[in-house]
């Protein structure tokens, strides 16, 4: 792969809307990814493997529980900082960018949440330094876009819960050392259950053959018969709410994690066009490549100035679901569309893994459908603003 020659691109001068803690952040996470992810990342995505040895650094620039109030070891940053993570991290690749997605918003947002403080204790210091990885099992082999069928269920035993069911596309699942679990009780009201690696009858098999977030472990849950102990019950909340709201903090995530994405290819085309010469001329004295590159900048901009004014919202408390939902839908849609334009740009040179392209290309392939399709978050605009529901 080329050596990694990022340089951001700020066509609005964001960078004066940012604190000094949000510059630090950010070049902290930027110099780690520049160090640690861009040297190494093609090998794994080509090997189709997790590098674990990344996952000290992602604790140390603080993208497990970035918003995490620091008694609890998380950063204790704002919602900007926690985007403007996301957004580094997945500049250097979507996958990386997923298992910090997880961690934070997926696994310690609900234990924070709705936990009880024994379970706070136990587990968000040891999931805030790595030293435990966790996946969310919402998703299951007959229920995607709509979890409220989902038919995992668990039984009060008196002394203990009995889980039965199966997960299906769990990042992390492979390798995490605990799982926060969606199921049914016998009233059928969706309940959060911590499921722990070793439990009887609970079981984790990667899925392989994947095109997409290749250095990203995918894998199920398996729960047969699985005895899970009544204080890791989540007490705090129960319904369907209760996953959607993991959700809503894991798609403002993404909102600028994209953009990451997004940036790379656009500033890999860009400089890629400014030296390659056909005819005589670098290609990018073309106008259909100008084309191409000023409407990515554009797009860019667009999004950066959504996340940005959405993270204000998200400090202030005031971000509704719709909003995140519409965030997330455009800016993976304009990162999608982005690296598609860009691969054009390089050529044949662009299906290489020479360059960062078609992965972050591929990658982008699945986070235009997991966490809520694209065809779910316009359905969920349509709802918003119309007030009629048309997901069924
Ligand atoms: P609906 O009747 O609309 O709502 C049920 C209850 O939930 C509340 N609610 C929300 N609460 C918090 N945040 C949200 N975003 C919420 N949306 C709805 C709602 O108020 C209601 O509460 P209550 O108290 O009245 O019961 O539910 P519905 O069954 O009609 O479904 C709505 C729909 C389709 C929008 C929802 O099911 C949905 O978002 N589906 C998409 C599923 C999805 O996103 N799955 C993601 C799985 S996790 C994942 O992909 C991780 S990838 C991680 C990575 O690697 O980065
Ligand atoms: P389906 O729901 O079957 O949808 C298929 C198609 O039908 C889509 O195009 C969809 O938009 C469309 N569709 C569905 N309903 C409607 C409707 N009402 N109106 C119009 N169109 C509709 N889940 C987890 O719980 N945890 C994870 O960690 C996790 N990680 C993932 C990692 C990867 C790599 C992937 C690919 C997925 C992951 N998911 C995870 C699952 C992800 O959230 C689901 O794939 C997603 O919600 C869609 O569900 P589905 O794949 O079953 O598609």
């Amino acid at each position: 792969m080329k050596p990694d020659l990022f340089e951001a691109p700020d066509y609005y001068n964001l960078d004066e809307l940012l604190s000094e803690e949000h510059k630090l952040v950010r070049d902290a996470a930027r110099q780690w990814v520049k160090r640690d992810i861009s040297p190494i990342i093609e090998e794994y995505a080509q090997k189709a493997e997790f590098p674990n040895q990344i996952i000290k650094g992602l604790a140390e620039i603080g993208a497990f529980g970035p918003y995490i109030p620091t008694e609890y070891g998380g950063a204790g940053l704002d919602q900007i900082s926690y985007g403007i993570i996301m957004q580094e991290i997945e500049r250097g690749d979507s996958g990386v960018r997923s298992t910090a997605s997880v961690q934070s918003s997926l696994v310690m947002y609900p234990i924070f949440q709705y936990g009880t403080e024994a379970q706070r204790k136990k587990y968000l210091p040891k999931l805030a330094s790595g030293q435990l990885m966790g996946c969310f099992g919402l998703t299951e082999p007959n229920h995607g876009s709509n979890p409220n069928g989902m038919e995992t269920k668990f039984k009060d035993m008196g002394d203990h819960y009995l889980l039965n069911g199966a997960k299906l596309w769990i990042s992390n699942s492979p390798f995490a050392d605990i799982a926060v679990v969606w199921a049914k009780n016998e009233e059928g009201r969706i309940h959060g259950l911590i499921v722990e690696r070793g439990m009887e009858g609970f079981s984790t098999p990667e899925t392989h053959n994947k095109w997409s977030l290749r250095a990203s472990a995918t894998g199920e849950l398996i729960f047969n018969n699985v005895c899970v102990p009544k204080e890791n019950l989540l007490p705090g909340k129960n319904g369907l709410g209760a996953p959607l709201g993991c959700l809503d903090s894991a798609r403002y995530g993404i909102s600028w994690g994209a953009i990451g994405a997004a940036m790379d290819c656009y500033n890999t085309a860009l400089r890629y066009a400014k030296e390659r010469v056909q005819f005589g001329k670098p290609i990018a004295a073309f106008q259909l490549q100008q084309k191409k590159l000023a409407e990515m900048i554009t797009e860019i901009t667009k999004a950066q100035l959504l996340a940005f004014r959405l993270g204000q919202l998200k400090n202030e408390g005031k971000a509704t679901s719709a909003q995140i939902s519409m965030a997330k839908r455009n800016n993976v849609d304009m990162a999608l569309k982005i690296a598609r334009e860009a691969r054009q740009i390089l050529g044949g040179m662009g299906i290489t893994g020479e360059y960062s392209i078609m992965r972050h290309m591929m990658n982008l392939e699945s986070v235009i459908t997991y966490e809520g399709t694209h065809d779910i978050h316009l359905l969920i605009t349509g709802a918003d603003i119309t007030g009629i529901a048309a997901f069924q």
